[in-house]
């Protein structure tokens, strides 16, 4: 398998610690990629009309996108636990809080977008709804983080990776502060998941 691959990208991270968590990273090759919405990559478009990252070539040479679908290939290739339960209820509690973490990360992204147009094209009023969205995420995710939950759930999910990608990139770029303030119970929990060793085999750069 291949995929495109940054060292910044928050999804691509997410896929690389699946794939780490399920002992499939020796079978994936990284094909290093910069993109960006203004400056495509042609490659990358040549792949996936979206020219996002990550995109995931399996071994019949299928292009899969985006990191939901990549993972849920994934799932389908290792014999440990899945990462995605099969179904019923903890199936979707557990894709919902991945769309909690996934979507943190749209809205995060889009600020830093936002942030890198020329001064005179830039909204606040966009760049402040978008950081609303983080924030209720974080609020949510502070709920989730005092009870039982896929969240706090012994045996890792899929949710959990997102969730831990987003937060690291939310650190990263530092576009919504400092997430830890206000959200005790989240930053207790991303001590610990963070120590994981793949997800400090991860840990972004530029
Ligand atoms: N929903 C997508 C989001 C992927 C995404 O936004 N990737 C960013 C990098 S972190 C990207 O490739 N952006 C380039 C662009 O928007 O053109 C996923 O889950 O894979």
């Amino acid at each position: 398998m291949r995929v495109f691959w940054s060292s910044t990208s928050p999804f691509v991270r997410k896929v690389t610690v699946f794939a780490l968590e399920t002992g499939l990273e020796p079978r994936i090759e990284r094909i290093p990629v910069k993109t960006m919405p203004t400056t495509p990559d042609p490659e990358l478009s040549a792949c996936n009309p979206l020219s996002k990252m990550p995109s995931l070539e399996t071994d019949d040479g299928e292009w899969l996108y985006d990191s939901r679908v990549a993972c849920e290939y994934l799932d389908t290739l290792h014999d440990r636990a899945p990462l995605i339960p099969r179904d019923g209820a903890p199936r979707f509690e557990v894709l919902r809080l991945q769309a909690v973490g996934d979507g943190a990360l749209d809205a995060g992204i889009l600020c830093r977008y936002e942030s890198l147009r020329p001064a005179a094209y830039q909204w606040s009023v966009w760049t402040d709804a978008q950081l609303g969205k983080v924030h209720r995420c974080l609020d949510l995710l502070e709920r989730a983080a005092k009870g039982p939950s896929a969240l706090t759930a012994d045996a890792l999910n899929v949710g959990q990776i997102a969730v831990g990608c987003m937060l690291g990139w939310l650190d990263f770029r530092m576009v919504a502060g400092d997430f830890r303030r206000g959200h005790p119970e989240v930053a207790a929990w991303y001590e610990r998941f963070s120590e994981r060793p793949s997800m400090r085999a991860t840990v972004p750069y530029e």
